[in-house]
């Protein structure tokens, strides 16, 4: 089985922030109801939060309109919002420790990883599209008559925003920031096991100077705050990421309500393709990390792995060695790899894929228990000998399991490779670039990394293909999913056609 680690330094935060942010101010709910978050490493509460039913949607909106239709931040110079982020980002970069111990806690990621890597990366990500906010422009056009045409990027409006659990400040981040930057008002609902660090964010938001009204943060249930946000009348946009379950009923809502464009990033099942040429121990290395990065809960992970013949049984060796080495324990002990899924409900619906694995005749190589008593822990889990129509194969699981299976040939591989109803990322290991160049033009997903796993960027758009969702997160892309286009046309002549 797998390490375990119990050497945590952990020191436990203080929550200072668990009422709505709405227009400005720390409120509590208008019901008065409030939720309970819990702690993964141990199933405890750790604290309590104002939970926004319709009604505080409603006032929610309501700021974020006010704030749209006549407050300064869409009027302002693209420079000065440019300005006010900067200065939001400093912010963030001096409580890293703090904001990392709220993820740690909230959502059981790695402290260390997220104080040296992902909360720094939010700071960057506001920079970046703090960099693009004074360069916004549409373009003159050349029509074909004697018109004088242009367009304009202006801000879509009001925008809804709804994000999961897995990166609760990466998420936030990389929808936030660039709708701010496009000039929108924004309106966001934390996922409800990880809302302590977006309440952070806020109260940063308020000290650089983002106006009041122009970020809402609404921490409640997807079932009744995530409605009110996809079905209002009066929220011009909605880019959500979750499951694909919930995104169907996204759309659903959009369409019901005022016909609002959304953009979906949802689940995946996303294979890496290891071929015979490739050095078989940095394969492995890629396809451990692949599927145990934060604990498979990712959208990317690489939870299908695909192995040419010739190195399949070395390569088959070498990472179950890797696995057995992987260290699952507190998160907050810098030795530890892996640390808890981040809820009771993931915890339970992982082990039950890994049953179900099981009893449909996979081999298990290595792993499929939980680790300790208490606590969401589980092991690196690792089958073999499946095929292509059992549930491990097809369904995301979002967790610390891998499915792992053997190919002849280029055809067959990239045949496997997209025989999935998700497109959400892929890789390839091969020092070929015939092969690479040919599979990464032949598998329908939104990324493709060669050589290597999870090398996102902030100017890098990732996002899916099929039931994996559509429109961009990071990358340009993204800041013109907050924009529209208008065009301006008048004759040149003094004709009215
Ligand atoms: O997702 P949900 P869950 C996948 C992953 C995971 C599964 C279930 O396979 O095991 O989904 O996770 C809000 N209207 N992904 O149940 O419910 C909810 O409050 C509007 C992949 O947690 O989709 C939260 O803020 N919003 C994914 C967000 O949607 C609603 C990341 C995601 O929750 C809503 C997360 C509704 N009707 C899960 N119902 C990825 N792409 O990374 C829920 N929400």
């Amino acid at each position: 089985m797998a390490g375990v680690s119990n050497g945590s330094s952990f020191k436990m935060p203080s929550i200072k922030f668990t009422k709505l942010f709405i227009n400005g101010q720390f409120v509590h709910s208008l019901s008065g109801k409030e939720f309970e978050t819990i702690d993964p490493r141990t199933g405890d509460v750790i604290t309590k939060i104002s939970e926004a039913t319709k009604e505080d949607i409603d006032v929610a909106v309501k700021a974020a309109r006010v704030a749209f239709d006549s407050g300064p931040w869409p009027r302002m110079a693209g420079a000065e919002r440019a300005r006010i982020m900067t200065k939001w980002a400093e912010l963030i970069e001096e409580n890293v420790e703090e904001i990392a111990a709220l993820d740690a806690i909230d959502a059981g990621k790695l402290y260390h990883s997220l104080k040296g890597g992902e909360i720094p990366a939010t700071a960057k990500t506001i920079r970046y599209y703090a960099g693009a906010a004074d360069k916004i422009h549409g373009e003159v056009l050349k029509p074909g008559r004697e018109l004088f045409a242009y367009t304009l990027m202006e801000p879509i409006g009001v925008v809804g925003l709804i994000i999961p659990w897995n990166f609760p400040s990466t998420m936030f981040v990389c929808k936030v920031a660039p709708a701010l930057a496009a000039g929108c008002t924004v309106v966001i609902k934390p996922a409800e096991q990880t809302p302590l660090s977006s309440l952070f964010y806020a109260h940063l938001a308020k000290q650089a100077g983002i106006p009041d009204g122009v970020l809402n943060v609404v921490p409640g249930f997807g079932s009744i705050a995530g409605p009110a946000i996809t079905s209002h009348m009066d929220i011009d946009k909605v880019s959500f990421t979750g499951s694909t379950e919930v995104g169907r009923e996204v759309m659903r809502a959009a369409a019901n309500s005022n016909l609002k464009p959304v953009s979906l990033e949802l689940g995946g099942k996303s294979p890496l393709l290891v071929f015979d040429d490739a050095d078989v121990d940095q394969a492995a290395q890629i396809a451990l990390l692949g599927v145990l990065f934060n604990k498979g809960e990712i959208c990317v992970a690489g939870s299908r792995v695909f192995v040419q013949e010739g190195i399949y049984d070395e390569f088959e060796k070498k990472l179950v060695e890797k696995a057995k080495a992987w260290v699952v324990g507190d998160p907050f002990d810098p030795n530890v790899h892996q640390g808890p899924q981040a809820s009771k409900k993931q915890f339970e619906k992982i082990l039950s894929y890994i049953e179900h694995g099981k009893r449909e005749g996979a081999t298990l190589l290595t792993g499929g228990k939980r680790v300790g008593d208490k606590g969401y822990y589980i092991e690196p889990t690792i089958f073999s000998d499946v095929k292509e129509d059992m549930l491990i194969v097809q369904d995301e699981i979002f967790g610390p399991v891998m499915v792992l299976k053997k190919f002849k040939t280029i055809e067959e591989a990239i045949e496997s490779a997209n025989n999935t109803k998700y497109g959400l990322a892929s890789g390839i290991v091969t020092k070929s670039l015939d092969i690479a160049n040919t599979v990464s033009r032949s598998i329908r997903a939104g990324i493709i990394w060669i050589n290597c796993y999870f090398a996102f960027g902030d100017d890098i758009p990732y996002g899916g293909y099929k039931m994996s969702g559509f429109g961009r997160d990071l990358g340009l892309e993204s800041l013109h999913k907050f924009l529209q286009v208008k065009s301006v046309v008048t004759p040149i002549h003094n004709s009215p056609w």
